[in-house]
């Protein structure tokens, strides 16, 4: 597809909408902002809920590609989930299709397949098509966005690239986030080839920098272009010293959802 130039993107208001809003005009694009909240500095940005239609429809009107990061970023009750991540992502891909847009990037998370063990020591990473294995309601709905995104390229010829984040941050903040971790400016680096490959289809990708210890396979991210640079293990040392080594017995350490598996954050709104 031609390189898109305007690109709506959802969620803009939060924190990985706050990092992309600032990095990506940078490869060239025109962002389009959403998000039930305001967004600070920004008066032109869209408030709306994903829950309106109307508000949606128009957003789309135009534009080259979504990139949709809004939603629910953590467990909450299903009825919560149901009306902001699946009936709302189901919103956006009908108001894109009806509005003919080509191609969403969709922010998947890990935690659609939180409960893989992750691979120990010598064990090789965790493939793309690895069953999912929900670990959460938050995550229920990420694999359901996949699966989404799936039909309406099958039915439809929306394409779409869903990354399975694994944490954005400006710096890992824990031993698991070592494995997990994806820059900022990586971020940044594998949506635009999320938005400008050819000819995706629907394709799945991981998102996280070139880490040491990554737990999981980069090769479909690769093969749309993207090269990351960072790693997160200049941060290891610190990070171990006050937090210790990896516990393998410990749940929360020996998935790949962390503490998502038995413990996880509730969305506080
Ligand atoms: P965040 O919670 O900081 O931002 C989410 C934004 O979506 C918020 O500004 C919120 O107002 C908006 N939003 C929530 N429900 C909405 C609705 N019904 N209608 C309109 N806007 C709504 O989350 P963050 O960290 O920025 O994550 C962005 C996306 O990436 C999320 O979909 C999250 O699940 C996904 N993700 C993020 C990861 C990370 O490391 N930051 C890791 C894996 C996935
Ligand atoms: C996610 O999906 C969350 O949105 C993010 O806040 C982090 O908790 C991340 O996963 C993680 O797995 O650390």
């Amino acid at each position: 597809m031609p390189a898109p130039r305007t690109v709506l993107l959802t969620g803009a208001a939060g924190g990985l909408g706050t990092l992309m809003r600032s990095l990506l005009p940078e490869y060239g694009y025109t962002l389009r902002l959403f998000d039930a909240r305001p967004v600070e500095g920004a008066p032109d940005a869209i408030t709306a809920d994903l829950g309106d239609r109307e508000a949606l429809r128009e957003a789309v009107q135009g534009v080259d590609a979504v990139l949709h990061l809004a939603g629910i970023s953590l467990e909450a009750s299903f009825e919560k989930i149901l009306k902001a991540n699946i009936e709302g992502t189901y919103n956006l891909y009908e108001a894109a299709h009806e509005e003919g847009v080509g191609r969403i990037v969709f922010a998947s998370s890990n935690h659609a397949v939180g409960f893989t063990p992750a691979p120990r020591a010598g064990e090789p990473p965790i493939p793309i098509d690895t069953p999912r294995r929900p670990d959460t309601f938050y995550g229920l709905s990420k694999s359901f966005g996949e699966d989404l995104a799936q039909l309406y390229w099958d039915r439809h010829g929306l394409e779409t690239v869903s990354v399975r984040i694994g944490a954005c941050f400006p710096e890992p903040t824990s031993v698991r986030m070592l494995s997990v971790w994806m820059s900022p400016a990586d971020g940044a680096r594998l949506f635009h080839a999320a938005l400008t490959a050819g000819n995706v289809g629907h394709t799945v990708v991981y998102g996280s920098s070139a880490n040491t210890r990554l737990w999981w396979d980069l090769g479909t991210a690769r093969a749309l272009g993207y090269a990351p640079q960072d790693d997160s293990e200049p941060y290891a040392a610190k990070l171990i010293a006050e937090q210790g080594e990896l516990d393998p017995e410990n749940p929360a350490h020996s998935h790949l959802g962390g503490h998502f598996v038995n413990d996880p954050p509730i969305w506080p709104y």
